[in-house]
């Protein structure tokens, strides 16, 4: 067994307490009531998730296991002379709640190398869909075609107990996470670089190995750690991590619940919007030569937008009300690393001017930018062009936290989801229009 997975099997048994008391004791005590505008908005702000891994709030932006984002960046272990923490480290915090040792880091680093080989017919499928496909669905359909290799269905037809289920999810889980990356540069490669897949070198860690699979140089490893520990989890009402957590608690097992999750997070008003800021941006561009906007023209373009009908894409959020402290996580890398990029200087106008339009066009409830707006500007100064891809690479780092929720799912016994519906009918006789 691994030390990883040791380390969980001890912690279980004080959070199972945990919860059973608080369902013994207080099953029927009310935390908050139900808004008919929540039936058709969304389920907004509706508190009835629970999860462990992450919290989001509104003001401050995500915090992993308690960390910020700056504590999470500083306390990781890095590699020596590396400026961004292992992302195995990452998922050993949000694994286990606590921060990793070097060599606990280590640890985890040649367990996930170990479960990395991709098996062949996984690239067959890929190679047989239309080139032209967009790569969230060739990623998501990678992620299905893996099911086979399913230890939690193996061990289900078997005949296992419930306390045992969160073993095999957790097999499943890293068997996935330690082949994500490798299929994500794979697609790209074959994509968009004349079909030449690099295979992975499984001497080097997650974030490294990305790097040198896509083909890019220092210090893309560090961006790459930066975007995969960036876009790990966000608590779990996401579209992402919902989904994930939903289709898992049917007992689907992390294959069919992770590809469901991609299929949420690859729809434009999620994690598809990172590539809607850089069509959007790069629309402006063409328009100006290559050349930087003027603020006032930049302000025409985002009324344009909005007058259009359009949201300005990268900006609002559903529960920040805040600059989302991931946008800024990266707007320090690019100061620190292409402060001279003529991108980034649109990118950094957009955050002076859609702001103050937000507001005056009075809709939107928060004007800030969210992570979108700042992750393909980043990708693009170090040669990913293809902005359909950008997705894909929120896709493995968001694995990182929807799995890791998944894993505790079944540790903590969560059930099967089943909300309950109300006709529209019934909702006007209860607030008496009937
Ligand atoms: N531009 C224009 N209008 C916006 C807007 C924006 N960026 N953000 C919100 N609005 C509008 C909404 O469309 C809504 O209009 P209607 O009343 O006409 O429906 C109104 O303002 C109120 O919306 P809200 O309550 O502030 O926001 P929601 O919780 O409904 O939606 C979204 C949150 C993120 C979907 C929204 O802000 C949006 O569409 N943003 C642009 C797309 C984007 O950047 N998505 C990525 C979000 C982060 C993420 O999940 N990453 O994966």
């Amino acid at each position: 067994m691994s030390k990883l997975k040791e380390k969980l099997a001890s912690l279980m048994p004080e959070w199972r307490a945990r919860v059973t008391r608080l369902l013994k004791e207080y099953g029927d005590v009310e935390i908050d009531k139900v808004y008919v505008r929540q039936f058709y908005g969304g389920m907004r702000g509706l508190k009835c998730l629970t999860t462990d891994i992450s919290y989001l709030d509104p003001m401050e932006g995500i915090r992993f296991r308690g960390y910020t984002i700056p504590e999470t960046l500083e306390k990781l272990p890095k590699a020596p002379g590396a400026e961004v923490p292992y992302v195995e480290g990452h998922l050993y915090l949000l694994l286990t709640g606590e921060l990793p040792t070097e060599a606990d880091v280590q640890d985890v680093i040649s367990d996930l190398q170990k479960r990395g080989e991709v098996p062949d017919y996984v690239w067959a499928t890929l190679r047989a869909m239309p080139r032209d496909t967009h790569p969230m669905t060739m990623f998501s359909t990678a992620v299905t075609s893996l099911q086979r290799e399913s230890e939690f269905v193996k061990r289900y037809n078997a005949g296992m107990s419930k306390m045992d289920y969160w073993d095999p999810m957790f097999e499943d889980a890293m068997n996935l996470i330690a082949k994500l990356h490798t299929i994500a540069a794979y697609i790209y490669r074959m994509k968009y670089k004349d079909d030449t897949p690099i295979s992975p070198d499984f001497s080097l860690d997650y974030g490294k190995n990305f790097a040198y699979m896509m083909g890019i140089d220092h210090p893309y490893d560090e961006l790459s750690r930066l975007y995969f520990i960036l876009h790990s989890d966000h608590e779990s009402g996401n579209v992402s991590a919902h989904t994930t957590h939903l289709v898992a608690s049917a007992l689907s097992d992390a294959y069919y619940s992770l590809a469901a999750g991609l299929n949420g997070l690859a729809g434009p008003l999620h994690g598809l919007a990172n590539q809607e800021v850089l069509r959007w941006s790069q629309n402006l561009m063409e328009q100006m030569g290559g050349k930087l906007p003027t603020k006032e023209y930049l302000q025409k373009y985002v009324w344009d937008t909005l007058n259009s009908g359009q949201v300005i894409p990268g900006y609002g959020h559903a529960v920040l009300r805040k600059t989302d402290p991931r946008y800024t996580a990266q707007r320090e890398f690019a100061l620190k690393h292409l402060p001279e990029d003529e991108l980034f200087k649109m990118i950094s106008l957009l955050y002076e001017v859609v702001p103050p339009i937000l507001q005056e066009h009075g809709k939107a409830k928060n004007p800030w930018p969210n992570v979108d707006a700042h992750s393909g500007v980043l990708q693009w100064y170090y040669g990913i062009h293809e902005y359909d891809f950008y997705t894909v690479m929120f896709g493995v780092g968001r694995a990182l936290g929807v799995l890791s929720n998944i894993i505790w799912d079944r540790a903590l016994g969560q059930s099967i989801e089943r909300p309950k519906s109300l006709t529209l009918e019934m909702l006007e006789e209860r607030v008496g229009i009937k």
